[in-house]
């Protein structure tokens, strides 16, 4: 039985446990490698399919705090965020168990190798921008910890069996934080992801997962990555080459063609706009979450 909780005090899962449900960390096993360490896939004895991340930071066993966060991480629902199941710690060894996700991440399904690569239609790539701003909502305005996520990008973002977006990585970048407004010591983000006032001086607030939030849009509408993109590749990212096309008033060349006519262009443009609006430079002047979601499901005009 999985127990759906955390309590470090008796100990979640051992690690023979972990060792038995991956097959020893078999190399087979491991699904790829996340930004805090590896993943592998593994099955409980009552046939619960996990994914273990084994945590790749020195040892963390005496920080107190991160493991009282740790709890309550582990006690946040939202069908938008990646299930934590619960972690098991030994010595300095750190594991964290995780729900296994069958359809990997948005950037295999949008970018990965042919084989791996799934087509998304549109009304799924809405359904996954809409479910990925749910999640952030959340994260942001509904939970009890206010949690920025710090490094929101495709490969973050996994794909459920019905292709709903669920949210991982979420709560382990700041763990040695307390505000949600501070300058911070340690950028940690992706380039091409990161917002420009937390690349250039660690500015973060929640607008910094605003804007990531808005380039995670843009590659899914255009399926195209975030790299120098556009004629004769002058634009450094998707932003700036949405920017110009919107000059333009051509948004609708942002569009992946390969969607061909299957999609709806008022909502296209509608997406590429709230995207744009959610990459804008000045923190201010980008939208929270929720009013992103607003914006996304139609219900508010988008300002242009
Ligand atoms: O695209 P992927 O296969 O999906 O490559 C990454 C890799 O591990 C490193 O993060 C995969 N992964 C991470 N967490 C999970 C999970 N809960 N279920 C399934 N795959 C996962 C991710």
């Amino acid at each position: 039985q999985v127990l759906r909780g955390l309590d470090l005090q008796t100990g979640f899962f051992t690690f023979r446990q972990m060792k038995a449900a991956t097959n020893n960390f078999d190399a087979a096993n491991k699904l790829g490698e996340g930004g805090f360490g590896s993943v592998y896939k593994g099955v409980l004895l009552d046939g619960t399919i996990i994914a273990v991340k084994q945590l790749s930071s020195k040892s963390r066993q005496g920080d107190r705090e991160f493991l009282n966060e740790l709890s309550m991480i582990a006690g946040l629902q939202h069908p938008n965020l990646v299930k934590l199941y619960g972690c098991c710690i030994e010595g300095n060894q750190l594991l964290l168990v995780y729900e296994y996700l069958e359809n990997n991440s948005l950037y295999r399904a949008l970018f990965g190798p042919n084989e791996s690569r799934s087509k998304l239609d549109w009304p799924t790539r809405q359904k996954i921008c809409l479910g990925i701003a749910k999640g952030l909502a959340f994260l942001h305005e509904e939970s009890s910890l206010k949690i920025v996520h710090r490094d929101i990008k495709t490969t973050n973002v996994l794909l459920d069996m019905d292709l709903n977006a669920k949210i991982s990585d979420f709560g382990l970048a700041k763990f040695d934080e307390e505000e949600n407004t501070h300058i911070s010591t340690r950028v940690a983000g992706t380039i091409g992801y990161m917002a420009p006032e937390y690349a250039l001086w660690g500015y973060l607030t929640y607008k910094a997962d605003v804007y990531s939030f808005g380039i995670v849009a843009l590659e899914t509408v255009a399926g195209k990555k975030n790299t120098r993109y556009g004629p004769e590749e002058d634009f450094v990212c998707l932003q700036d080459w949405a920017l110009v096309l919107q000059q333009k008033g051509n948004l609708m060349e942002l569009v992946d063609p390969s969607l061909g006519g299957e999609f709806n262009k008022e909502e296209a443009v509608r997406m590429i706009k709230v995207a744009l609006l959610c990459t804008n430079p000045s923190p201010a002047l980008r939208p929270n979450m929720s009013e992103v979601v607003k914006m996304l499901k139609g219900r508010t005009h988008v300002p242009e």
